[in-house]
């Protein structure tokens, strides 16, 4: 997320946002609608608004970062992503809190914050716990988690908001942000932020999809106006470190393909960590140097043009194909491949809030699942391909059925049928 105020609507960075240093253009994908800004159906794409998206690369402190910000108030004002529609995930928060809860030995009087916490959907699991939570949002994604009773200030998130909430509830034991950090143009703000919020004592979890799964396994799709940064352990590290946080653990999860799970609080770590084997990793791997991304630009081309074919000749066979999950991915994958009707007919997905709209930038109307009953397509392309398992799982009849399941990146590639 980012500050109101002076942001202009498409405006061009030319300085890291994380450390100032210059920046070198990884990737140009040029003007690019908004990925959750769905239309309603039947209205012109042509006329749907777009914005410049590039990809650039900080030497100075490893920031893979977007070369444009776009103003908050379009990327947020009408934000339709709620997080409770994807099961695994609100699953994987509910273990999460459960062993935060546990290994940080939190009570009744502990407090936890949530920075972007969306529709409430991880704080609810720490009320169950009986622990305290604030959350903080400014989109209207968080009427739902009010809704639920969650606390809630709906805020831009930054340094001032940062002192108000200790003011107002106090110090948090924990403050998460979960894909979130990724959204903020004001990065060393929001740093500082998290910092002030747990004080000397608390700790802070950080998630956020990995700039080496970006890059290795092609997920372009994962590129858009709302993710102005794409860290790897390096350049977080980096960024936490500026604001006097030191990340003392690190694991992968696969929410929303391979992330970061980083853990930070204000005191140095021991020398030997989970975190330091992570940055030798990464250094030994070059991730301090443009050359490591600069396959990315060619392996974009070589996978559109893989799934354009692939797509061209299923319609040519007189096939039919859906696309499942009006994701934010969606989008990114439909316009920056060039994607339309007929090789793809319409999409579906099951958040209620998005039935009826239309994918930006294509002719696809986004439809109930219900809709495969009696469309039987014959090929499913999972575009919420982070999900695909539970897609199959919750469509096998169709797979049974004979409609093939496929994912799109890096290549094309069929699911198993599930027996
Ligand atoms: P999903 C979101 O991206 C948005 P998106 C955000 N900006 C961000 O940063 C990233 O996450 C990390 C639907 N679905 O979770 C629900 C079904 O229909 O991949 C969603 O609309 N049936 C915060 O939008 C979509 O798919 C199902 O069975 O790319 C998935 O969107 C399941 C499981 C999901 O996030």
């Amino acid at each position: 997320m980012n500050p109101p105020g002076p942001v202009a609507a498409g405006s061009l960075a030319d300085s890291c946002r994380s450390c100032g240093a210059g920046l070198s253009l990884l990737t140009d994908f040029g003007d690019q609608p908004l990925a959750n800004g769905l239309m309603p159906a039947g209205t012109d794409p042509a006329a749907d608004v777009r914005y410049s998206l590039r990809l650039m690369f900080c030497a100075g402190c490893s920031l893979v970062q977007l070369g444009q910000t776009v103003d908050p108030v379009l990327l947020f004002g009408d934000y339709v992503y709620l997080t409770r529609y994807s099961t695994a995930l609100a699953d994987s928060f509910g273990a999460l809190a459960r062993r935060v809860h546990r290994e940080a030995s939190l009570g009744g009087g502990d407090l936890v914050y949530d920075i972007g916490c969306n529709d409430g959907t991880l704080l609810r699991h720490y009320q169950q716990l009986g622990v305290r939570v604030v959350g903080v949002d400014p989109s209207p994604a968080a009427a739902a988690a009010e809704a639920d009773g969650v606390p809630l200030v709906r805020e831009y998130f930054g340094p001032d908001v940062a002192k108000d909430l200790v003011s107002a509830h106090g110090r948090g034991a924990v403050a998460h942000i979960h894909n979130c950090l990724a959204h903020c143009t004001d990065l060393p703000g929001v740093v500082l932020g998290l910092r002030e919020l747990v004080g000397a004592a608390g700790m802070v979890i950080v998630e956020t999809p990995s700039v080496l799964d970006l890059v290795d396994n092609v997920r372009v799709d994962t590129v858009y106006h709302e993710h102005v940064s794409y860290f790897s352990m390096t350049s977080l590290a980096n960024a936490l470190r500026s604001a006097g946080l030191y990340p003392w653990h690190v694991e992968h999860t696969d929410s929303h393909g391979d992330s970061l799970l980083v853990y930070a609080r204000a005191a140095k770590p021991a020398a030997a960590n989970a975190v330091r084997a992570e940055l030798d990793r990464e250094a030994a791997d070059g991730i301090s140097g443009l050359a490591r991304y600069l396959g990315f630009a060619r392996d974009v081309e070589v996978s559109g043009r893989g799934l354009r074919a692939f797509l061209r000749e299923a319609t040519g066979r007189g096939e039919s194909t859906v696309a499942y999950g009006a994701a934010a991915k969606a989008t990114m994958l439909l316009n920056v491949f060039g994607v339309d009707v007929p090789d793809v007919q319409f999409a579906v997905d099951h958040s209620p809030h998005k039935i009826g709209l239309r994918i930006p930038g294509t002719h696809l109307t986004i439809r109930p699942p219900g809709e495969l009953m009696t469309a039987r397509p014959d090929v499913v392309l999972v575009t919420a391909w982070n999900h695909a398992e539970e897609i199959v799982r919750t469509n096998a009849w169709l797979a049974r059925g004979g409609s093939r399941f496929v994912t799109p990146l890096p290549e094309v590639r069929s699911l198993p049928c599930p027996q």
